[in-house]
């Protein structure tokens, strides 16, 4: 008796926790209504039969329950014909309802409209890039093969084709609304997959192929963009944006990008330029970059020059440095509005790479054996040698010295550093900074990252980032 009781409260329960709860699709924002309909008609199945399974369940329970000596035996009967010709009739017309709108929604998901204009998604670890067809409206050829770090989606430079196509080296990407897109999905690495809950749609992203999916923005608005395949360590911290915008919102942040053409013809810095600016960052850097601890200011010769560059425009932009808690951060951002334009922070980095490297000193004393273990997660991204990895983002660890690395990591953990909403890369560092629980475990990495040999030049960090290093 108490069984039934208690599997009716269970059908009672269910029933109200679906309408009551208060996890439900968001608002969609695109023209896959079908599909949340489709969803609804799984629901309706399911839960008549859940329902009915469970009442006659509850009902067997009481009715053939045990009544001592004069309870009524059991009957044995294997063949049923009517019984299953009714089963079976109900079992082909639930399942056929579950399975044959999925079919229809999955062709209209396959046929793409014939005026639906393209982009291209690439994933990689761990982040969103786009690139968008220029005026000829048609994207260039690509190739894993060709990417380096002056053609970070690798297109090919031989195919015209590319040449105006624009590219968004952002995680953020912007649709005009109600235009049907067809959305082309490359994978620069591992399986990652596309996903935006307003949208309905997502689709997985296989290296080697290209993979689409294909919908029309219905509401403006911004939505986030998620990588729902468990892509590797930081998979959680793969997101981006999407912007739907009108279409002369739309319009005006296309005309803001740059083709690939222009991309590729961006002079690489000039050292003497950057050279006639230095003398004002050496009264806080020191003259040969090599960091001034009195100042609070880190050395920045040996640091990989993509890496400095992204830096000097998160404190231009106010994404570093803004914070109100961040005392050093805050010194140094009215130094990066020194230099005025892309140019000058690339010259700036030209100079600095010129610059020799000293070894860093070290003040902390930790335990560098345990921090060797602590340290494995940090190598998956900064290298297993601490040399830093371009196509993680990571800055180069070794050589840099311990009292920064160890502030750097409290700000990441106190929310000091890496929590600005245009930040790229510093909230995927802010959440591993959190495996770092008590100081000990900091200085231990710090005493660990201190063991590591500082690299002589660029080409041995580059032939240590292909051998993947020796442990
Ligand atoms: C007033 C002193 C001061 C001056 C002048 C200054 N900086 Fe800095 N800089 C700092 C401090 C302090 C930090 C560390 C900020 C922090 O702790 O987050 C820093 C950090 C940096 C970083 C980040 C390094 C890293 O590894 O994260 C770069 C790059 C940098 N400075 C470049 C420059 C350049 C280029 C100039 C000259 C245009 C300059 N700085 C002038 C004080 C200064
Ligand atoms: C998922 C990849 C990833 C992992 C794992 C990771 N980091 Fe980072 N780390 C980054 C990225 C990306 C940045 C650059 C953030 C930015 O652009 O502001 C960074 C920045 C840093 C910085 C700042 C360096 C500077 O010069 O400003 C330190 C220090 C650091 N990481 C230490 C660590 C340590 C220690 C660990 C292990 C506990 C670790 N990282 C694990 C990705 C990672
Ligand atoms: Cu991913």
């Amino acid at each position: 008796m108490i069984i039934a009781v208690v599997v009716m409260l269970l059908v009672v329960g269910s029933i109200a926790f679906h309408f009551l709860s208060p996890w439900w699709f968001t608002p969609i924002a695109s023209n896959w209504q079908a599909i949340d309909d489709t969803i609804n008609i799984t629901f309706w199945v399911t839960g008549a039969v859940f329902i009915a399974v469970n009442l006659f369940m509850a009902y067997a329970v009481v009715r053939y329950r045990n009544r001592g000596p004069d309870s009524e035996r059991a009957h044995y009967e294997p063949e049923n014909t009517k019984l299953e010709i009714w089963l079976t009739g109900l079992t082909a017309i639930g399942v056929a309802a579950l399975l044959a709108p999925g079919l229809y929604v999955w062709n209209d998901f396959v046929n793409v409209p014939e005026d639906a204009w393209e982009f291209e998604v690439v994933g990689e670890q761990w982040r969103w890039t786009f690139r968008l067809p220029g005026d000829d409206g048609q994207l260039g050829t690509s190739s894993a093969l060709l990417v380096n770090i002056d053609n970070p989606l690798g297109v090919d430079p031989a195919d015209a084709n590319g040449q105006d196509d624009l590219i968004v080296m952002s995680n953020v990407m912007h649709l005009p609304i109600d235009k049907p897109v067809k959305m082309l999905l490359r994978s620069k690495d591992v399986l990652h997959d596309f996903a935006v809950a307003e949208f309905r749609v997502k689709m997985d992203l296989v290296p080697g192929l290209v993979s689409y999916l294909w919908l029309t923005p219905t509401r403006t608005g911004t939505y986030d963009i998620l990588c729902e395949e468990l892509c590797g360590l930081g998979h959680f911290t793969m997101g981006g944006r999407v912007v739907v915008d009108t279409q002369e919102d739309y319009d005006a942040w296309r005309d803001s990008l740059m083709t690939f053409k222009e991309m590729s013809a961006v002079e690489s810095g000039d050292p003497l330029i950057g050279q006639a600016t230095y003398p004002v960052c050496a009264t806080c850097h020191g003259s040969q970059g090599e960091g001034i601890v009195a100042l609070n200011s880190p050395k920045l010769s040996g640091q990989e020059g993509w890496y400095l560059e992204t830096q000097l425009r998160n404190f231009k932009n106010g994404v570093r440095g803004a914070h109100e808690d961040d005392e050093f951060g805050r010194q140094m951002a009215p130094m990066a509005a020194l230099l005025a334009d892309e140019a000058a922070i690339r010259n700036m980095v030209a100079y600095i790479s010129t610059l020799p490297e000293h070894t860093g000193d070290t003040s902390l004393s930790g335990d560098a054996v345990r921090g060797q273990h602590l340290y494995r997660t940090c190598g998956t991204c900064h290298g297993v040698n601490g040399e830093g990895n371009y196509a993680t983002n990571s800055p180069r660890l070794r050589g840099q010295e311990d009292w920064y690395l160890k502030r750097q990591l409290q700000n990441f953990i106190s929310g000091v550093r890496g929590v600005h909403r245009e930040d790229l890369f510093g909230p995927q560092m802010r959440s591993m900074s959190r495996m770092l629980r008590t100081e000990k475990d900091i200085n231990d990495v710090v005493a660990y990252i201190n063991t590591l040999e500082p690299a002589v030049d660029q080409n041995q960090i580059a032939d240590a980032s292909m051998q993947g290093g020796e442990d």
